[in-house]
């Protein structure tokens, strides 16, 4: 990204009954990091200021997660004690629910879109839209429901598919660490499936709130730390010229 001065001449004519107009005689566009000229159209110098507005409004980063796992495994419970610091003993299954809140991520403000999708069966085709909007995907199963982790696999196959990419930012979420003695899923079973994935394994629990902030706030580093670097990889391949965006 570029920052932008911007140069104005312009002549003055005043028009009966008070009005006036502007007219531009000569713009030039400078960028104030590298000092070289931009050559653009008034049309693309309109454009650039509203994109400049647009993102000055909107400068808090906003980093987009999708819940998804199997039905029952806690992705809800998990989002709302999240949100709220509750626990929701009812299982009332989901269709998709939206949530956003304000955070601070290392000392920097920023939000946090959480996508609560449907881990029922009847509700897997419209999963792929969902998940295009995703930047991070927290994958939940249940350590008390072997089944629950080897669905996993389908989840993280769908959304390497839908977004052509294996290396989005994903963590695996064994949940339910509270009822130890109902336990099917050893952490290192888990562990070595994180491990093949190339990704980070934590134990949760939406009950007891363990890790919680703990998963949502590891996934927003990666997130952010994975902006960052395409941010940085984008300025290069501009090969250190300036750009009108
Ligand atoms: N003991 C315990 N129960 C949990 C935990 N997390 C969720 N539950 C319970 O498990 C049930 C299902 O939780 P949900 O969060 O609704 O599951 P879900 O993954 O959102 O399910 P779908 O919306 O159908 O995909 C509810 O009765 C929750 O109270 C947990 O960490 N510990
Ligand atoms: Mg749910």
């Amino acid at each position: 990204m570029h920052s932008v001065e911007i140069f104005i001449d312009s002549e003055r004519a005043s028009k009966p009954r008070g009005t006036v107009t502007i007219s531009l005689t000569r713009f030039r566009t400078r960028c104030a990091i590298c000092n070289s000229a931009l050559n653009c159209s008034l049309g693309e110098l309109i454009n650039l200021l509203q994109t400049m507005a647009k993102k000055s409004k909107h400068s808090i980063p906003l980093h987009k997660v999708i819940m998804v796992g199997s039905g029952g495994v806690g992705k809800s419970a998990l989002t709302l004690q999240y949100m709220y610091g509750d626990f929701v003993e009812e299982y009332d299954p989901t269709k998709a629910d939206s949530y956003r809140k304000k955070t601070v991520l290392d000392g920097q403000e920023c939000q946090i879109d959480i996508l609560d999708t449907a881990g029922q069966e009847e509700y897997a085709a419209i999963r792929d839209n969902y998940y295009r909007s995703g930047e991070g995907f927290l994958c939940v199963f249940s350590v008390c429901e072997q089944e629950s982790l080897e669905h996993t696999q389908e989840f993280r196959d769908q959304i390497a598919r839908v977004l052509d990419d294996d290396t989005v930012p994903f963590i695996l979420v064994g949940n339910k660490v509270d009822l130890e003695h109902l336990r099917k899923v050893t952490f290192n079973d888990a562990a070595a499936l994180a491990d093949e994935w190339n990704c980070k394994y934590i134990e949760t629990s939406a009950k007891t709130r363990q890790n919680v902030d703990e998963v949502y706030t590891e996934l927003m580093r990666q997130i952010r730390n994975r902006k960052a670097k395409q941010e940085k990889l984008e300025g290069k391949s501009s090969s250190g010229k300036c750009t009108i965006l």
